[in-house]
């Protein structure tokens, strides 16, 4: 998949790009089932992380089984142990549109999905990517899938167009240590546009531009995966002693360096 002048410059402007039918329908099918076979049926999973939704976590609200108040999986491993997982970060489309924006030497940041449940999914505040990744060059990629369509009602995600200029703001910590939201607002969010999408469609987003999804006031699910690439010179801009356990890589292509992440 080749970008257009145009694609790339909305890219390289707005910090955003919407590349529609990233995966068949039938690979969506694939990920949902999956997806699906760890939250109500029998896989396990040992190489990932999976957090339930914090009302339900705090007791109180009630949900009839733990997977329907699945909020996210997060993990490089669900790419190093799953294979369907692994097909949607090996993407011919999705790593093709990475490399346009990155080069030709890439790594897997990160991989996660996002279940936003009906009705009780609730809000991911705004924030950059970049905060939670120390390093640098500060310009990862995230690739954000739609397995759903993605409304304004139920949680399609928003951006803050060009955000990505004004560097990074700072960060602090909601509900979970893993979450954290921006605190230093630099924009309006009145700035921030929704990107509603098809199934299968997926948002490249640069590391540094804030975004926001709402919660799911729908009776049906809004799920997402993720998939985060950097260039594979990518280096730690803190000590090691002061990086944060999740960040890590996956080699999709290319060359790899000594050094790096
Ligand atoms: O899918 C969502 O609701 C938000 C995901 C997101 O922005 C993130 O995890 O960085």
């Amino acid at each position: 998949m080749e970008l257009t002048d145009t694609e790339f410059e909305q890219y390289q402007t707005d910090g955003y790009l919407v590349v529609e039918d990233a995966l068949s329908p039938a690979a969506v099918d694939r990920v949902k089932t999956r997806l699906r076979e760890y939250t109500h049926g029998d896989r396990e999973h040992e190489t990932f992380e999976s957090q339930l939704e914090p009302r339900v976590e705090r007791g109180e609200l009630e949900v009839e089984e733990e997977g329907d108040a699945v909020r996210k999986f997060e993990g490089l491993g669900m790419v190093e142990a799953d294979d369907v997982f692994a097909e949607v970060a090996n993407n011919e489309t999705i790593v093709s549109v990475a490399s346009q924006l990155l080069g030709p030497n890439l790594k897997l940041l990160r991989s996660a999905a996002m279940f936003k449940p009906p009705e009780i999914g609730s809000e991911k505040g705004y924030h950059q990517d970049a905060a939670y990744y120390p390093i640098h060059p500060m310009d990862h990629v995230t690739v954000w899938v739609a397995l759903d369509e993605a409304t304004t009602e139920n949680g399609c995600m928003n951006v803050v167009p060009g955000g990505h200029k004004d560097g990074i703001l700072g960060h602090e910590a909601v509900e979970y240590d893993t979450d954290i939201v921006i605190a230093e607002k630099d924009y309006d969010e009145d700035d921030a546009i929704p990107i509603p999408m098809e199934s299968g469609s997926a948002l490249f987003t640069h590391c540094l531009v804030p975004h926001y999804t709402a919660p799911n006031t729908t009776d049906q699910w809004r799920r997402a995966l993720i998939m985060a690439y950097m260039r594979s010179r990518s280096r730690f801009s803190k000590p090691d002693e002061e990086l944060p356990p999740w960040v890590d890589s996956v080699h999709i292509q290319g060359e790899e360096f000594p050094g790096c992440v």
